[in-house]
């Protein structure tokens, strides 16, 4: 029986010195309810809270944890670093070795920069596309999620979607009036809100996989076209990898879905779940970022020694033995099998999304291929799936605007007891 005294107490006493006691608002339960569970540590497919108790992790840091927490090589790597030093806030081999390996795996990224984070790759590549073009707007879509730096924070997926946030405090007109957006999947409207901004674009930002708002797969032309309209308009294709890369492909959703996109972001997969993020792509684009050109971007922990040893080493292992990511899809594929033949017998409607090891499911009678369709479905029920999960000991995202993301740590008895989970908990829906 699982117990929540230990978390419910330091929820309690986090909330006196953390905004709503948590450090990212979708951790604190508030749309599937409930206490947030504190952790304490993880080892391989496993979460263990603070009482100890044992659950089946479905987030993986939301992604990073390809290969299970506490991978052997990435610890003894991080510790051998840390013995050398933390941070110099000058130049190292280290992010060398990651740019040129990174290359390696990502054909058309000719030069890239280390961040410190998603949102800090995403800002930084709108700013390269706007330094690039000379033009200010930019389209997004609605659900995806590029981080929280002001011009995304329009109409964005995840936390924002969760809580329901319409219009974000803090965020002025001016940066928002340049966010132009409309629906994922729907190109023809993506053609009128260029034909209406003729020459005032830059670029188009996208999750090719979307991940922020469930797990939302692109249609079959929806990438091409925007890579066409982007040729067509002298726009830059922005590709958000920061949940698709190194684990949809070794080269992404890029190499996956076989689009060429001008410039990628990544985020904690390149720090093996460490504090990082990157941006790259073609060479005469990024030669407009400083010191080369006058697009100005910097940090002291850019390139932190501790974060780019975690990801070099996670990075290698995944280069060195692609089959891990072909085990990985296999398993998420066997999960997959084993929710639609337990959802079936339930005979209620559903959705399972799925590519790879992103995976997400949806109470719609409806196919989800946007947001309006992810918020439509019957989220209630999500909510009561997750608690029913959670009391057996599985951890899925704490909302339904989430994808679920698989780890290789995962057993066939874990995903067994998954399935099983899923169906006993369908009864008490
Ligand atoms: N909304 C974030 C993932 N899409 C969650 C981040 C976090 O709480 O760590």
């Amino acid at each position: 029986m699982y117990t929540y005294e230990s978390s419910r107490s330091l929820f309690e006493r986090a909330l006196h010195s953390i905004p709503g006691g948590v450090n990212s608002p979708v951790r604190a339960f508030k749309s599937v309810g409930g206490t947030p569970v504190f952790f304490e540590k993880a080892k391989g497919a496993y979460l263990y809270d603070v009482a100890g108790q044992r659950y089946i992790d479905y987030i993986a840091s939301w992604g990073p944890m390809i290969l299970g927490h506490g991978y052997e090589p990435v610890t003894r790597a991080i510790q051998q670093q840390v013995e050398k030093a933390t941070s110099f806030g000058a130049p190292t081999e280290i992010e060398v070795e990651m740019a040129e390996l990174i290359k390696s795996m990502v054909p058309n990224v000719d030069l890239i920069r280390m961040v410190n984070s998603g949102t800090e790759a995403c800002m930084s590549a709108l700013r390269v596309a706007r330094g690039y073009t000379g033009r200010n707007k930019f389209i997004k879509f609605e659900g995806c999620y590029h981080g929280h730096a002001d011009p995304f924070l329009v109409k964005a997926g995840s936390g924002v979607a969760t809580f329901n946030i319409q219009t974000v405090p803090g965020i002025t007109a001016g940066a928002a009036n340049d966010t132009l957006t409309c629906a994922y999947n729907d190109l023809a409207a993506v053609e009128k809100l260029v034909a209406g901004h003729k020459g005032e674009i830059a670029a188009i930002i996208v999750e090719p996989v979307a991940g922020n708002m469930g797990c939302i797969l692109p249609e079959p032309g929806f990438l091409e076209g925007l890579r066409r309209i982007c040729d067509e308009e002298q726009m830059l294709l922005i590709f958000d990898e920061v949940m698709n890369g190194f684990r949809l492909a070794l080269g992404g959703a890029q190499e996956r879905l076989g689009i060429d996109a001008d410039l990628v972001t990544y985020g904690k997969v390149i720090g093996a779940g460490m504090p990082v993020g990157a941006f790259g792509g073609k060479r005469h684009i990024m030669e407009v970022v400083a010191p080369l050109g006058g697009v100005y971007q910097a940090g002291t922990l850019s390139g932190n020694p501790v974060a780019m040893t975690a990801g070099l080493t996670l990075l290698k292992a995944l280069k060195e033995k692609p089959e891990l990511l072909t085990e990985l899809d296999e398993k998420t594929l066997y999960l997959k099998d084993g929710l639609d033949a337990v959802l079936k017998a339930w005979g209620q409607p559903y959705v399972i999304n799925h590519l790879g090891s992103m995976i997400s499911i949806h109470f719609s009678a409806q196919p989800v291929v946007n947001f309006a369709a992810a918020a439509a479905a019957d989220n209630a029920r999500f909510n009561r799936l997750f608690h029913a999960l959670l009391k057996r000991g599985i951890y899925l995202p704490p909302s339904a605007f989430e994808s679920w993301f698989l780890n290789n740590a995962l057993t066939k008895e874990d995903l067994d007891q998954t399935i099983q989970a899923v169906k006993e908990s369908l009864e008490e829906l």
